[in-house]
């Protein structure tokens, strides 16, 4: 699809990928507006690869298409591939082969981009295609690959929380002239446990009226992506980087002084709580991270949000976000196929119907379902809690995870995942697994109100499954986790289980992890 009339060739092309919708980022810092051209495209092939959760393409195509418009705003000249156009050849590779063909670039430009799968395919291009193929770094990050390299060289174990405190040194971020944290703490995670108190008041992010463009995308999605997990409605995210902005200026105000004090809270049929749902807007590039860390620490310069929710924040940011992404690069591709546990149970039919009779798993896949989006502690300590003890597959469970969300990218997904909730990879991220019984669920939530499921009994029909699967899980993987010091208690607690006792939570575990409720 034209979006402004197009010349027979161009020397210079740059392609924009659908999660780099930012002004500024490299590939676009290479063309000249006057000359060159700005390739986009909207790929069944992208889309498809996994089954990608409806509302995320339509947040992503939207955005794209929005970001195209200013583009052209801007003067440069756009080449935008709509999925329904006729030329469009649904894969980036088939698109590019036919662009380069017709307008004989001498060169392309692209940004680096955020999985191996498509790193490889721009590779092949780099040899295949009859023009230089120029990967340029993605400098959204505050972390290049080098500095990551050279923190992982020579370190025994890659722990985040010191990888956070060079982070901290490096921006400046929350430091004192004295070389000091500020507040005098690097960190104060112990005052951000807290379950929700009922009272203080959740008012959630930013919501936007879908406009004209949105409509559009959304009627084509419903069309063509109708087999997929999810909704399109209600849409309300933002596509814009305006709206982006508007968003992180919400949150601030609202949400960012209760963030810390609830940042593990979980709360039946409160989807956001104190979280920024700022993900999707700065993985895709609508929002950018740099602004996001300086804009929350002026609210703390203010006096507006607490030292415990503005650390706890700008730790997810320049430390969890970047630490994820450079593990990722630093370990593909053999990452993939890491499963420590040897987990090897299909993924259940529930997390993809959300039909279950345990409330925790029932509220959070129909939410996600519902938003493509569930907090961080919903998808560590209840989906990915239940995948770790009932030892699902981690090539499926991080395929489901890389669907739903539309924050999901896998340079993100995969060691929040693979790592963080499954321990497949042995313990490079985390020191042990986070596995937890529905003791924990209860402290955290509210979810275990109501429930069929008794969170208080470990057997018997109406025993919560977290339950008899926690013990059966440390049961099953003892050769594994025994002798890991910060499993002592743990351990310690299991061999207090009289053994005909453990005998039934495996009986029951198995008849569970067999049965119909979680199969079909
Ligand atoms: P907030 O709680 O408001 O946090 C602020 C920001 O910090 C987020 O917007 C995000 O940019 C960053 N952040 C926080 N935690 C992490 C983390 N662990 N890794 C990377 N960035 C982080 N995040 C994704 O962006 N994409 C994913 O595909 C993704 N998959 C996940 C899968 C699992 C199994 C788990 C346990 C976590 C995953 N996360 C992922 C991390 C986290 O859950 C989301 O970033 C967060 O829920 C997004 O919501 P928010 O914007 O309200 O975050
Ligand atoms: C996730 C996704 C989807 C759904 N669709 C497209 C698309 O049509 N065009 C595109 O350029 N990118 C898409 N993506 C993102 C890619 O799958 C991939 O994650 C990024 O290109 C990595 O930088």
């Amino acid at each position: 699809e034209k979006m402004t009339t197009l010349k027979n060739s161009y020397s210079t092309i740059a392609l924009v990928l659908s999660d780099q919708l930012d002004h500024a980022i490299s590939s676009l810092k290479c063309v000249d507006p006057a000359t060159d051209l700005v390739v986009m495209m909207e790929v069944y092939e992208e889309a498809t690869y996994v089954k990608h959760h409806p509302k995320k393409i339509a947040f992503l195509f939207s955005a794209m298409r929005h970001f195209a418009n200013e583009l052209v705003q801007k003067g440069f000249t756009v080449l935008y591939y709509k999925l329904d156009c006729k030329k469009n050849h649904q894969s980036l590779t088939k698109n590019i082969e036919a662009l380069t063909q017709k307008y004989e670039p001498e060169r392309l430009f692209i940004t680096e981009p955020g999985e191996y799968r498509v790193l490889e395919f721009l590779k092949k291009w780099q040899k295949e295609l009859s023009c230089e193929v120029y990967i340029l770094p993605d400098d959204r990050f505050f972390c290049d690959h080098e500095t990551f390299e050279n923190w992982v060289t020579g370190k025994k174990s890659l722990v985040m929380e010191h990888f956070y405190r060079m982070m901290r040194k490096d921006t400046g971020y929350l430091m004192e002239s004295d070389g000091k944290p500020t507040g005098g703490n690097w960190n104060y995670d112990q005052d951000n446990r807290n379950k929700y108190d009922g009272k203080t008041e959740i008012i959630g992010p930013k919501t936007f009226q879908p406009d004209a463009i949105t409509l559009e995308v959304i009627a084509l999605v419903e069309k063509e992506f109708n087999s997929h997990f999810g909704s399109t409605t209600p849409f309300w995210f933002g596509v814009t980087a305006k709206e982006a902005r508007l968003s992180l200026n919400h949150f601030i105000k609202h949400s960012l002084p209760h963030f810390g004090t609830y940042q593990d809270a979980m709360v039946e049929n409160e989807h956001f709580l104190f979280h920024s749902v700022l993900s999707q807007y700065i993985n895709c590039g609508l929002l950018s991270p740099r602004l996001v860390c300086e804009e929350v620490i002026k609210a703390y310069k203010n006096n507006h949000a607490p030292i415990n929710a503005v650390e706890g924040f700008i730790r997810q940011i320049i430390g969890w976000r970047e630490y994820i992404r450079g593990l990722y690069w630093h370990l593909m591709p053999e990452y993939t196929n890491m499963n420590h546990l040897k987990a090897k149970r299909p993924l259940p039919k529930m997390y993809w119907t959300g039909e279950t009779d345990m409330k925790c798993m029932r509220h959070v896949i129909q939410q996600t379902k519902e938003e493509a989006h569930s907090h961080h502690i919903q998808r560590l300590m209840i989906t990915g809690n239940f995948a770790l003890l009932a030892g699902i597959l981690p090539e499926e469970v991080c395929d489901w995870y890389l669907a739903v969300y539309a924050d999901a990218f896998e340079w993100v997904e995969l060691p929040n995942t693979l790592s963080m909730a499954l321990f497949a990879d042995g313990g490079i991220l985390a020191t042990k697994p986070y596995a937890a019984s529905g003791n924990y669920i209860n402290k955290m939530s509210n979810f275990c109100k109501g429930c069929p499921y008794n969170v208080k009994k470990r057997l018997g029909e109406d025993a919560c499954p977290f339950n008899y699967l926690y013990w059966n899980f440390l049961e099953e993987n003892k050769k594994l986790l025994e002798s890991n010091q910060r499993l002592r208690f743990a351990y310690a607690n299991l061999k207090k289980i009289p053994a005909d006792e453990l005998k039934a939570i495996k009986k029951q575990s198995e008849e569970f992890l067999s049965s119909n409720t979680i199969l079909d």
